[in-house]
């Protein structure tokens, strides 16, 4: 019917886009209770809500108490599933904003090539594998789903904090998630991959050894959602104004880096604090430390296709930045936190079939998978198809179709016709050309036999796991070793913990020798991985792919090699007793917050601290309702008492020894070095205390008495913008 070709009377849906633009649709459904009576849903003014209405006071129930049924009702059913992965998440707000229009060149898209426009975004950060309620610090990967509001329409990009994926097919994701999930009989463990069905599954799936060795990770123990990197995975494909396509991978750097926590602190904090991550995001936002991520692209002309080492259709890889360089896009700022948990996180939808003009997806068959899941998935979680239509939802353009009826449907579509093509609806609403932002899907040709298989394009598992252990460094290697030694030695059975040694020895031998070493299993001799369940087809782009460029090591997968070094929003602990060195405390305290980080004042009692000066500082933290791992680094001043006390104080005493063990930058001065001594603090030069020395030796910095205050908070901060110091962990024999 009638395509609307002039823009002459064309009401224009697209709004004039800003970073307020969904705050400012949200805010028709916020509700204040400032200043108001209680209602009941029908909007009758409540007079009681302490009793329900009985027949006498010692009597029984009423049935006609509206009030008492409407509110239990509510209660009763104020669940809704959680999602079947991914179910833990946080959520914030922000904008993006594209540095400039040159990747006009590759897409149409508006949001990514009009550097004046602030596009509104939601972004939900999680674990996959726990339940809502479970710890935030569990080794995992993490989700890094944002949702973009364009004037287009919303673009989702739905990501995780590692670039590659366990599998190469979605028919197989039920049957991973199955296996990484609690057991069926008994729901154990919670929120691990650690038990043997995990294992079982991996051992006999090849083509997850990539993303087994990112798992094994520190990435898998993020220090902060704020401190990690994030990646849309497959490959997706860009599409400019000419129709012209090329294939591209989507990343997020934060610019804070990206850091890990330490095993054993991620295993106290979601004992001492399961919220860690949720606290954090939410805490920095608070107080005006807005998490920022840059968007960069690795962008492949399509006639490129084959001219790498493996498929870029398979999800199980990363494209080498060596290859193909890094072009950043613009930058994403997080700088509102919701108002309501489940309106906006919980009720949040995403879907990686949420596309705008510019951007189409490729034939991954991962990807393609998921096209069908997302949207199903949310049938299960609101029970009805108007999902769409909850305000986080909503996209900031206005909505015009025929789906109207369903389970709370919100919308009131005016008029007779609700269907299309129509004459007595003047053929409204009307289809849009490309050139008015009429979604046109890629024309890409496409033939070929109906085949349950895969290319043999995809039959390449170990090579990017070999790469990945081969660009990373010796602490990195180490603290794979460590997780294999701990997942394994959770397996009960010999034979999956060789299995996986079978792989490890294709990976590296050297990594299946120290792996073997701590599970009680020998290397098996002639390893052979199942093949059994995959069909792999020799084709035309197997004969291609072989050829293709390759790298032998690619540096950007260390975080160790590409830190970000920055000491901005960084929380550090002031252990304080009375008695401390008030200048030196204001002197160090000031150098830390001018370099963004956070002081907090740790002490065994909440209350007032005299200085020895006289002066009073509040305590943040007692030592009952704090620890070690809830910071960064830790500063100790000097002062004659205020040392005495925290030499007596075995909580002090535990909290340096802790975070010398977790590899923390620790400053002290003058006769707080006796603490370091009494906590252990082993294998470090410290500054002689009667000088002027400032001397930093793996993240611990000393100075002498008579030492500058500032050189010694620049030393300090110097080591905090390192993150960890691991060449302490080759000194340590006892754990923390
Ligand atoms: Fe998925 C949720 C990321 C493969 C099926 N996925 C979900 C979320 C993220 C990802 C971040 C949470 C979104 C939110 O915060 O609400 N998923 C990924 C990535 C994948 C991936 C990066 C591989 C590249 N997922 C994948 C496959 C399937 C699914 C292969 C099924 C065919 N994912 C789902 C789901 C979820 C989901 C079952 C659960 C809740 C939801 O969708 O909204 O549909």
């Amino acid at each position: 019917m009638k395509e609307q070709e002039d823009k002459g009377n064309l009401k224009e849906n697209k709004p004039n886009v800003n970073e307020n633009s969904k705050n400012k649709q949200l805010e028709q459904f916020r509700e204040d209770s400032k200043d108001q009576f209680m209602t009941t849903d029908q909007g009758v003014r409540v007079n009681h809500t302490a009793d329900h209405l009985k027949a006498g006071p010692r009597g029984p129930l009423l049935m006609e108490d509206f009030h008492f049924r409407e509110k239990m009702t509510h209660f009763d059913h104020e669940s809704i599933p959680e999602r079947v992965v991914h179910a833990r998440g946080s959520g914030a707000h922000g904008y993006f904003q594209a540095y400039d229009d040159s990747l006009k060149e590759f897409t149409k898209a508006k949001f990514l090539t009009e550097p004046g426009t602030r596009t509104p975004v939601f972004v939900r950060f999680s674990t996959v594998v726990g339940s809502r309620g479970s710890a935030d610090t569990v080794r995992d990967v993490r989700g890094f789903a944002t949702k973009f509001y364009t004037e287009e329409g919303n673009y989702d990009l739905v990501g995780n904090n590692m670039p590659p994926f366990f599998i190469q097919d979605a028919n197989k994701f039920a049957d991973l998630v199955h296996a990484i999930k609690p057991d069926p009989d008994n729901e154990m463990p919670q929120a691990s991959a650690a038990h043997d069905t995990f294992w079982d599954f991996a051992s006999l799936m090849p083509e997850s050894m990539h993303m087994i060795m990112w798992v094994l990770s520190d990435r898998a123990i993020p220090r902060s959602f704020r401190m990690m990197d994030g990646f849309g995975v497959h490959t997706f494909r860009l599409i400019n104004e000419a129709g012209k396509a090329c294939f591209v991978k989507f990343h997020w750097r934060s610019l804070l880096g990206s850091h890990s926590l330490v095993w054993d602190e991620a295993q106290k904090l979601a004992g001492k604090d399961a919220d860690w991550l949720r606290r954090d995001l939410w805490e920095a936002i608070e107080m005006g430390d807005y998490p920022e991520f840059e968007l960069s692209v690795q962008i492949v002309p399509e006639e490129d296709e084959f001219k790498f080492d493996f498929d870029l259709l398979d999800a199980t890889k990363i494209i080498p930045e060596e290859l193909v360089p890094l072009r950043p896009v613009g930058k994403m700022i997080l700088n509102r936190n919701p108002d309501n948990f489940f309106a906006e996180t919980e009720q949040v939808a995403f879907h990686p079939g949420n596309l705008v003009p510019g951007i189409d997806v490729t034939n991954d068959p991962l990807l393609q998978g998921r096209l069908f899941s997302y949207i199903d998935t949310q049938l299960n979680r609101f029970n009805s198809a108007n999902f769409g239509e909850v305000p986080i939802n909503r996209p900031i353009t206005t909505t015009h179709n025929h789906q109207g009826a369903g389970f709370m449907r919100h919308t009131i579509n005016k008029g007779k016709v609700n269907y299309w093509p129509n004459s007595l609806g003047g053929g409204c609403p009307m289809m849009a050309p490309g050139n008015m932002g009429g979604y046109i899907h890629h024309m890409e040709r496409v033939e070929g036999h109906k085949i349950r298989g895969r290319s043999e394009s995809f039959n390449d598992h170990y090579s990017q796991a070999t790469l990945f252990w081969n660009s990373i460094t010796e602490p990195e290697r180490k603290h794979i070793v460590k997780a294999a030694h701990f997942e394994l030695g959770k397996v009960m059975s010999k034979e999956i913990r060789q299995r996986m040694l079978g792989h490890f020895n294709k990976i590296s031998p050297e990594l299946a020798q120290r792996v073997s070493e701590g599970i009680g299993v020998e290397i098996p001799k002639n390893f052979e991985p199942e093949k059994s369940d995959n069909n792999y087809v020799a084709d035309d782009a197997s004969k291609k792919i072989k050829k293709g460029k390759s790298v032998k090591e690619t540096d950007f997968v260390s975080m160790e090699k590409h830190k970000i070094e920055t000491a901005k929003s960084r929380q550090i602990a002031i252990l304080l007793e009375d008695g401390y060195d008030y200048c030196e405390v204001m002197q160090v305290k000031s150098a830390l917050e001018a370099a963004g980080a956070h002081a907090k004042i740790v002490s065994k009692f909440h209350g007032m601290r005299k200085a020895s000066s006289g002066e009073e500082i509040e305590t943040d933290k007692s030592h009952i309702t704090t620890a070690s791992i809830m910071y960064d680094a830790i500063y100790i001043p000097e002062g004659e008492e205020h040392i005495k006390a925290l030499l007596k104080e075995g909580d002090a005493i535990h909290f340096v020894n802790e975070a010398f063990k977790h590899c923390k930058p620790i400053a002290t001065s003058g006769n707080g070095i006796a603490l370091l001594q009494k906590a252990s603090v082993l294998g470090i030069d410290f500054a002689d205390e009667n000088s002027q020395d400032v001397l930093t030796d793996s993240g611990v910095v000393t100075a002498g008495n008579d030492a500058d205050a500032d050189e010694f908070a620049a030393a300090f901060i110097n080591a905090i913008k390192k993150h960890r110091h691991w060449d302490r962990e080759e000194k340590m024999m006892v754990p923390a």
